[in-house]
């Protein structure tokens, strides 16, 4: 049997990282770790190619080569996703379709022969077993939420590892909390499961085997879901890392409450964890209550500073579109973000993201407007919000063209690389060649053809001046700056 994997593509959005990814001469920020999960689950005797549309285009001779055509999709790639699966059918391929869009939205893709709803670790052996005796159903959906014990090691080495900027593993899947926008705890559960170590340890095994070396995405919606195993999970990272020279480092989701464990942070720190992903969404109290976000209580300020205090860069999520937020919301969200000196603020408007909490709140007040995009950034409202629309998107804007004004995302940087003190450098994964070449791309495009050239030239000599020994960190996060600026250009018109 011969198997195509297909990853569709995505949008130009502030997630596809497309205007910065050219500088390193990466094609994709990170592989398609469902697909190399669902990749893993197949018999080892059946044949198996990956095509990420983000990286190479799909030919007619990979469709004639398969069998079976197996391919996944978040929302927002659900237009490329229909299209491929079109592109399929229309060669007479039997087509399978998963992952969190088809999850969700159930009555998708008609055309699609079989819908896989959930985690497949159970259901794709039910459908082998099927398709042995001709019995395959349309759709598959596990009774239970399968044990990750049964998840095996990822197919890393289908993924052409040189055009991806990191590697993904996952150690656990869903979150104890219960944010009323969120579709994980619909999806994945509020009971966070986890992998063993020694499962964890064949994982990074694995990636080092095949030859990876720099940042891995530990994918999970919330690393520190279930502090018991983390806490037992960490000191086997730092020596693994430790036994292997610090190959790795990590880059994870958590929620706020990670900031009140010192001891967990410690760890984090000992393992190599560089940056962390926080869903702070906003620092407006009323606002959280409603979102029932009650993990994000204190001082989130503080908060954020203890993290960093910690070497890790913060990262994080902000909303606005809350039916509590005050008519100052954007002026608080941007004082915020300067203050905690966030380079990579995601903001978004609020979504009504299909059966979440929030999605059956809206529907019964009758403030449903239809189908979500998907994506939070790109102005599309699905819901009737309590503030003007237009003031609403008008304030989104204003915030995204302040934050990565240059001065202003330049100095959010120079504040992060001092609250972050490293103990050791992040290991420089270019070869002589390719840093050079990167370092060119970067000057060149930054510091001679743009127009905020000045700002990056001042920015440079801060940076270079106190944070040497960091450079292809800073250097990463003001081409990161850069695509958020393209963006905004882009969406604004300007
Ligand atoms: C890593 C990640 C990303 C990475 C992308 C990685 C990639 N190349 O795929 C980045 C950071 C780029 C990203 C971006 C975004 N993401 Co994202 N992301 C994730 C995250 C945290 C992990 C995904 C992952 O690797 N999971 C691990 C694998 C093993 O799990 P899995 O994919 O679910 O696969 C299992 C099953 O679903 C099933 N399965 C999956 N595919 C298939 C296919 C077949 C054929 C079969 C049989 C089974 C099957 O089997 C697998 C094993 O059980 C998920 C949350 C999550 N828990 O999954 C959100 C998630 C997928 N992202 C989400 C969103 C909304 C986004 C953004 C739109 C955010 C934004 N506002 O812009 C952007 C879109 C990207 C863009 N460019 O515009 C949503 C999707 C919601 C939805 N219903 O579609 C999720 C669920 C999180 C959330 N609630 O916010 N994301
Ligand atoms: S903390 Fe994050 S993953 Fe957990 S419920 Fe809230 S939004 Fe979802």
């Amino acid at each position: 049997m011969k198997v195509l994997l297909i990853n569709p593509e995505f949008p130009d959005t502030y997630w596809s990282f497309r205007h910065a990814l050219p500088f390193e001469g990466k094609r994709c920020a990170f592989p398609p770790l469902g697909l190399l999960t669902v990749s893993a689950l197949l018999p080892r005797t059946w044949e198996r190619r990956l095509v990420d549309l983000n990286v190479r285009k799909l030919r007619s001779s990979d469709i004639e080569w398969a069998d079976i055509v197996m391919a996944s999709a978040m929302i927002v790639q659900k237009d490329s996703l229909e299209h491929v699966v079109r592109q399929c059918k229309a060669r007479g391929k039997r087509v399978v379709v998963g992952g969190p869009y088809v999850s969700t939205t159930l009555e998708a893709l008609p055309e699609a022969d079989h819908i896989f709803v959930g985690e497949a670790e159970t259901t794709l052996p039910q459908f082998i077993e099927d398709l042995e005796r001709g019995t395959t159903k349309r759709t598959y959906e596990a009774a239970e939420r399968p044990p990750l014990a049964v998840t095996p090691v990822a197919d890393f080495y289908l993924a052409n590892m040189k055009h991806y900027s990191a590697m993904s593993v996952q150690y656990s899947r869903g979150c104890p909390f219960n944010c009323e926008f969120c579709d994980i705890i619909e999806i994945y559960g509020r009971v966070p499961r986890t992998k063993s170590n020694s499962q964890m340890m064949a994982e990074l095994d694995a990636l080092y085997a095949h030859g990876w070396r720099g940042t891995v995405f530990i994918v999970d919606d919330n690393f520190i879901g279930n502090k018991k195993n983390v806490r037992r999970l960490l000191p086997d990272i730092a020596d693994w890392q430790k036994r292997h020279d610090y190959p790795f480092t990590f880059l994870t989701e958590a929620s706020v409450n990670l900031a009140d464990d010192e001891p967990l942070l410690e760890n984090m720190r000992q393992s190599g964890f560089r940056r962390v992903f926080l869903g702070i969404e906003t620092p407006v109290e009323e606002s959280l209550k409603e979102a029932q976000k009650t993990q994000n209580r204190g001082n989130l300020l503080d908060s954020v500073k203890r993290i960093q205090s910690y070497g890790m860069e913060v990262m994080a999520g902000f909303i606005v579109g809350f039916d509590n937020d005050p008519e100052d919301i954007f002026e608080r969200q941007i004082k915020f973000i300067r203050e905690s000196a966030i380079p990579l603020a995601m903001v978004g408007i609020l979504t009504a993201l299909p059966d979440t909490q929030l999605w059956r709140r809206l529907s019964q007040e009758g403030r449903l407007l239809g189908e979500s995009s998907g994506e939070n950034t790109n102005c599309h409202l699905n819901f009737v919000p309590k503030m003007d629309p237009a003031r609403l998107i008008a304030g989104y804007q204003s915030i995204m063209c302040t934050i990565y004004k240059s001065s202003e995302y330049y100095r959010r940087t120079l504040d992060s690389l001092k609250r972050t003190p490293q103990e050791w450098a992040e290991k420089n994964t270019y070869g002589f060649l390719s840093g050079i070449a990167a370092f060119t791309r970067i000057t060149v495009r930054l510091g001679v053809l743009d127009s905020e050239r000045k700002e990056f030239w001042r920015f440079f000599a801060h940076a270079f001046v106190k944070h040497r020994d960091r450079m292809a960190e800073f250097l990463r996060l003001a081409v990161m700056g850069y695509h958020f600026r393209k963006l905004n250009d882009m969406y604004t018109g300007a």
